[in-house]
């Protein structure tokens, strides 16, 4: 009984999180937010707030009493929720030389490796229009127009990963931009020689990690989910 609460409790309140998955929630006030909707009794979880209760709305002795009840689903829901307080969107590309080079899978495994969830994926060939509006901060520099028709010269990966400091740590993963000075482990330090076909790109902050995301992808090409992995991914001891 009391692991099916659990259940239901945790259940719901991500369904109330990702309904609701919006900036606001993930910032510091998120856990704060999750659980206090989940505890709430009046609040947008009639359902988990119902629970120890009879029609009446009297405590029903047929269930855990409240009293119990909800503060352990909250717990749970700190458990497992706690994350969402650090969440970030970034957006990753794996440019024309990485995708010929065949080195789609080994990208996207290093991000899935080390927890990051894939939100969002397609592959296309920009035009050189909108390769330029991606570069668009890069514009005055001598390579821009050759980078434009490169990046526009064949299928590129474009994604949304999700995570904790995903947008950083992504830029970690990816390594520096020349490649003969990212370290051993990073992306391109492992994968790439020179400069001009350094395979990937990442967002280098969280604006323009949102114009980013924004340019490539419609909202309703980023998915919202629950991964299982996330309660062995994110928790406090
Ligand atoms: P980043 O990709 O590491 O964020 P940026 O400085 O934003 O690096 O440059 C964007 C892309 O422009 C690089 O990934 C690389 O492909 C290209 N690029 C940067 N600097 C040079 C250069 O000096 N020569 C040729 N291409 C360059
Ligand atoms: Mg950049």
């Amino acid at each position: 009984m009391t692991t099916q609460i659990f259940r239901s409790a945790s259940r719901a309140a991500r369904s109330f999180i990702s309904k609701h998955n919006n900036p606001r929630l993930f910032s510091s006030e998120g856990r704060a937010v999750a659980a206090a909707a989940a505890v709430s009794s009046k609040g947008v979880l009639p359902a988990l707030a119902s629970f120890g209760r009879d029609n009446s709305g009297n405590t029903s002795s047929s269930w855990i009493a409240g009293a119990f009840a909800l503060p352990a689903a909250a717990y749970m829901l700190q458990d497992q929720e706690a994350h969402a307080a650090g969440m970030e969107r970034t957006f990753i590309a794996i440019k024309p030389d990485g995708v010929q080079r065949g080195l789609i899978s080994e990208i996207i495994a290093r991000f899935e490796r080390k927890g990051f969830k894939l939100v969002a994926i397609k592959l296309i060939t920009p035009t050189k229009s909108f390769a330029q509006q991606h570069y668009h901060d890069l514009k005055e520099r001598p390579f821009f127009d050759g980078l434009c028709d490169f990046l526009s010269s064949g299928p590129v990966l474009a994604m949304v990963w999700e995570g904790e400091g995903v947008i950083k740590y992504g830029r970690k993963l990816i390594g520096a931009t020349d490649p003969q000075k990212s370290e051993p482990g990073t992306i391109r330090g492992d994968l790439a020689v020179v400069v001009g076909r350094n395979i990937i790109h990442g967002s280098d902050g969280p604006e323009t990690a949102k114009d980013e995301i924004n340019l490539w992808f419609k909202p309703e090409e980023v998915t919202s989910y629950t991964s299982n992995q996330e309660k062995w991914v994110y928790g406090n001891n």
